[in-house]
């Protein structure tokens, strides 16, 4: 990659915290926690899964600037979503959590020389990591769950019930590696 296509990436990173407050903008108490359908995310445990993944990714990068040749350890993202209650978690703190991860990171995105956007780490399943994969992975996180957001706002504004998501560890079908 070169600078100038970096640059749209790193403007999509700025952009994503905004974003994702206009997503959410006037939800209710009740749509917070509306279910779509058994193996989806409620908004509410989406934007814990968007607050976890961005202070993860903050560390990462850091590490891959900071430290040499990192490994950078995948996690299993419904995992998180379990076994730290994300369906039940107040979700003003992550929020700003979100805010203060992308802006702390903006901050020294725009300073990096080409020796350190290709700085490598090693990612367990994904191999050779650098602060370039990094952009490619992580600029658009947050309005890819955005989208996600507005498809469960629109399901939510047709329907009146909540469809049960069954036992605890069935909703397996968003697992993927980060
Ligand atoms: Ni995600």
């Amino acid at each position: 990659m070169t600078s100038e296509s970096r640059r749209p990436l790193i403007d999509r990173n700025r952009e994503g915290h905004a974003e994702l407050l206009r997503a959410l903008d006037a939800v209710t108490p009740e749509g917070l926690d509306f279910l779509p359908a058994p193996a989806e995310w409620t908004l509410r445990e989406i934007v814990h899964h968007v607050a976890d993944s961005e202070m993860i990714a903050a560390i990462r990068l850091r590490r891959l600037l900071a430290e040499d040749a990192p490994v950078i350890q995948s996690f299993d993202q419904e995992l998180y979503a379990q076994r730290l209650r994300y369906d039940t978690r107040p979700i003003e703190a992550a929020i700003l959590a979100i805010d203060a991860a992308r802006r702390t990171t903006a901050e020294f995105l725009d300073m990096l020389g080409e020796g350190q956007w290709q700085r490598p780490g090693t990612h367990t399943e994904r191999g050779v990591y650098t602060p370039e994969r990094w952009l490619e992975l992580n600029a658009g996180h947050a309005h890819d769950h955005v989208e996600q957001i507005r498809r469960n706002r629109t399901a939510s504004a047709g329907r009146e019930s909540l469809p049960s998501r069954g036992p605890a560890g069935s909703a397996s079908v968003q697992r993927n590696t980060l």
